[in-house]
């Protein structure tokens, strides 16, 4: 009889009931999230693995806001991909690429194309975002105020992304009212474009080119504040990489003289241009581009476009400067800004005399008879 033990005698019915509150809660809790487990489970079922994608990413990545915990904590640099693949595409089309990148891959060969539709290509680095919105406020009246209230992410979507909260791509541009223009920013060899663009003909390209040592430049910058992408290394070992196409996208030389010579034969259906084009007179840039697109500006407009698109004014507008971004924590802003320099010519505080040599070198053997001419400063 004197074996028993005291605490366990002193357990007062407040404690006891508090105890059964707790374990019914626990129980009714864990019985519901198993419930919605399964009803989220067989809604996916069968559904797209990119809606999936999306689906956990705008559900469970983003409200989680574990990125940016994993990123203040310097955990995302181990889900860096360790290089970029080589990848065939269903049309037997070599494609260098970063992993993640692969959800879509085979699917945008297939993407149902418009007539009306405008895709803003580019080798990344060369002036996409600036042209996404010089062709957005083209296409709608230079109006300038409602390009401020919605992300040029919402505005124009990313072909190649699934679609996370206002950051659109795929799924959004599938479900695009039919009476509104489609502006679609693609950073994808001419080779696994959509089949209704390149094959068909159907829409316009507007392509941007950026001459390759400022692409170069900007892209080592880039893969430091994302870890979408592999480690860039250091400058030599980046510059190096990108020469040999050993990056995402893959090879410069190749990637921007396939839309050279598509322009050169469709020249209604690519206008090609130029960072550098842009940055020497962009109100002739906007006027050319207003002319392809068949749309007529007034003088007025093409200049509140030109001056509300310089970088200045694009740096400090979160419509575009992607700051927005790091609510996915897709950028990390710590490292650099996405609206970092723009400027034509930068690469000369980054290229020894040797590499400027080399890469010269490699330019004119790469470019020789193409007809290209790029401008390296201006
Ligand atoms: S991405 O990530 O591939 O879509 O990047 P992209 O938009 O193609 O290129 C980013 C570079 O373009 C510069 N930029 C500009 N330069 C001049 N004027 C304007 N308005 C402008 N907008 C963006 C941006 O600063 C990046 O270049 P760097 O050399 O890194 O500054």
């Amino acid at each position: 009889m004197n074996d028993i033990d005291e605490s366990f005698i002193r357990i007062d019915s407040t404690v006891l009931r508090r105890t059964s509150i707790h374990d019914m809660s626990f129980i009714l809790i864990s019985s519901t999230l198993a419930a919605a487990a399964v009803v989220i489970l067989l809604k996916l079922h069968g559904t797209r693995n990119i809606d999936v994608t999306s689906f956990i990413l705008k559900y469970v990545i983003v409200p989680s806001k574990i990125f940016i915990i994993l990123t203040k904590l310097r955990v995302t640099e181990l889900l860096r991909p360790k290089s970029v693949v080589r990848v065939k595409t269903a049309n037997n089309f070599v494609f260098t690429t970063i992993p993640y990148n692969l959800t879509l891959s085979n699917r945008i060969l297939e993407f149902e194309v418009r007539d009306s539709d405008v895709f803003v290509v580019t080798y990344p680095k060369s002036g996409t975002t600036w042209m996404q919105e010089i062709v957005w406020l083209i296409c709608h009246n230079a109006d300038i105020e409602a390009s401020k209230q919605l992300a040029l992410s919402t505005r124009s979507p990313y072909l190649e992304s699934v679609d996370v909260g206002e950051h659109l791509g795929f799924q959004a541009l599938e479900n695009w009212p039919t009476d509104s223009i489609r502006i679609m920013k693609v950073h994808r060899p001419h080779e696994i474009l959509p089949h209704g663009v390149s094959v068909e003909k159907r829409g316009r390209i507007i392509y941007v080119a950026r001459n390759p040592k400022d692409v170069c430049v900007s892209y080592f910058h880039f893969h430091d504040m994302t870890f979408s992408l592999p480690k860039a290394g250091t400058w030599d070992e980046f510059l190096t990489k990108f020469s040999n196409g050993d990056v995402s996208v893959g090879d410069w030389f190749d990637f921007t003289l396939k839309y050279w010579k598509e322009s050169q034969e469709n020249p209604d259906k690519i206008y090609f241009t130029t960072y550098e084009a842009l940055s020497q007179d962009l109100p002739a840039q906007v006027r050319a581009l207003a002319k392809f697109l068949g749309k007529d500006l007034r003088d007025e407009q093409v200049e509140a476009i030109a001056s509300h698109c310089t970088f200045a004014s694009m740096k400090e507008n979160r419509s575009v400067n992607y700051e927005k971004m790091a609510d996915i924590a897709a950028f990390d802003f710590s490292k650099t800004k996405f609206m970092r320099k723009g400027r034509v010519g930068d690469w000369k505080n980054y290229f020894t005399v040797n590499q400027t040599a080399a890469f010269d070198e490699l330019f004119e053997r790469r470019m020789k008879g193409a007809g290209l001419n790029m401008q390296f400063e201006i």
